[in-house]
């Protein structure tokens, strides 16, 4: 297998990449073509390795950078010329439910050959991503994903506005996608699929140019199946955002970013180069180097940061769900019902390929977990009591996060990573109507049984 050692011995010979972004933003215009198609991708550098057959949007992983200003219309023709169907996900976007992209929720999988026009207004400003929503657990580790930003007039203002999607690859010796371990019952079982090779926007260790003693903005995202990344930004750094919605901001040079997971950044560079390294898994890696050169074009002013003006979580909760999260290897789940047949773990997992249970049910698509009325405050009462982390994900909605002993974290989210055993609830104001999934952004966690559809009418 890809080691450490090689990682950083490709990266030592991967050349300089002038990435640099532009000043000016370019806005997407409508209609967009997003195209899903087999391509070849170098994704370890060396004549020992091979291209890599990714699955793209429009040749590239990530496929293009969607950008647009809150208030906008997305307006976006979706064509699948993969041989299996597909859809995409909005994440994080507050949706039209009947745009929100869930093959086999929210609409028929887009077949091969097919095509789907996904069109809905953007009202929040932010980072967010698509990806596809159909066999997520191959879909997007072969490549299906891109970023979607969201620009708003009372951003900061800053001298380069810079996306940065992370990835980990399970590869092969040779450099390709290791098709061998797709469905491993043990990775659905355990902690997911964890790749061998870093990227950051599909390169390995890339570099990109900005001007000395810029103000940069810095949005991270992690495309990865599984894999929770720690980052460290080695400058004066400011967090301003979480999944897109503004915290306090505050000075900050580490985060733990868990699958779907964004955090933005305004750093404040130096006169020196500096490197963002992943640090959490056994690390360090270098993850992308910012280059600093002379300056090209004024800077802006070094504005002290506004705080942002946060909704005050309710007072009230007038639904609550009681999540009880069981399963996986080492857990306590004996048995489960699995379209409505109690079955033993062990059956679950050999027949099935299903290893985990929400309150003793293994319900995906089918039997919703809760039916809400429109405008009531609802609190997801989650209890992971399994030996694993998951990083539970909501669609349509932000949820506040009040922790066991009743306070509120800063912000809202729409990913929350829960560490095992902890028990949180997730609020949120349920106004936006239609098929709703919950799931763990494990990709294998989501495949082997944790998803449930919460409905809105
Ligand atoms: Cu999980």
């Amino acid at each position: 297998m890809i080691t450490r050692r090689s990682f950083l011995k490709a990266c030592l010979a991967t050349p300089l990449l002038a990435a640099t972004p532009s000043l000016t933003l370019a806005t997407t215009t409508n209609p967009f073509v997003l195209k899903a198609a087999k391509a070849s991708k170098r994704l370890v550098p060396g004549d020992e390795y091979q291209d890599a057959t990714v699955w793209a949007f429009n040749g590239s992983v990530p496929g293009p950078e969607l950008r647009f200003k809150k208030g906008d219309t997305i307006s976006l023709d979706f064509i699948n010329e993969l041989e299996e169907g597909s859809s995409i996900h909005w994440h994080g976007i507050r949706n039209i439910n009947a745009m929100d992209g869930v093959a086999g929720l929210t609409q028929p999988e887009v077949m091969p050959n097919g095509q789907f026009r996904y069109e809905f207004p953007l009202n929040d400003s932010g980072t967010y991503w698509y990806h596809s929503h159909a066999k997520t657990w191959s879909q997007v580790a072969r490549g299906l994903y891109g970023p979607l930003i969201v620009e708003d007039e009372s951003d900061p203002l800053v001298d380069h506005d810079i996306v940065l999607m992370i990835d980990d690859w399970l590869l092969a010796n040779d450099g390709t996608i290791d098709e061998a371990s797709f469905g491993s019952l043990h990775d659905w079982a355990h902690g997911g699929r964890l790749g061998n090779w870093l990227t950051v926007n599909g390169e390995s260790h890339p570099t990109i140019e900005v001007q000395k003693n810029s103000r940069i903005r810095i949005r991270l995202i992690n495309a990865a199946n599984a894999r929770i990344f720690g980052l460290n930004i080695p400058a004066t750094a400011f967090l301003i955002a979480e999944d897109g919605y503004p915290v306090p901001v505050q000075p900050s040079q580490d985060v733990v970013l868990a699958p779907a997971q964004r955090a933005d950044f305004i750093v404040d560079l130096a006169e020196d180069d500096i490197t963002i390294n992943e640090v959490s898994n056994n690390g360090p890696y270098p993850a992308v180097t910012l280059k600093v050169v002379e300056l090209k074009t004024p800077l802006v002013p070094k504005d002290v940061l506004k705080q942002p003006t946060l909704e005050s979580p309710p007072q009230s909760i007038d639904v609550a769900i009681p999540l009880h999260m069981q399963g996986g290897a080492m857990g306590n789940l004996r048995e489960a019902s699995f379209k409505g047949q109690m079955h033993p773990i062990r059956e679950l997992a050999q027949t099935y390929k299903k290893a985990w249970a929400f309150n003793g049910t293994i319900s995906d698509h089918h039997d919703h977990l809760a039916k809400i009325e429109r405008g009531q405050v609802v609190s997801i009462e989650v209890w992971n009591d399994t030996r694993w982390r998951h990083a539970m994900h909501l669609h349509g909605h932000h949820f506040w996060i009040q922790t066991e002993d009743g306070t509120f974290l800063d912000g809202k989210r729409d990913t929350y990573l829960f560490e095992r055993g902890e028990k949180a609830n997730l609020v949120f104001v349920a106004d936006n109507p239609g098929l709703w999934l919950f799931h763990c952004h494990m990709l294998e966690h989501h495949a082997a049984g944790m998803a449930a559809v919460i409905e809105i009418s």
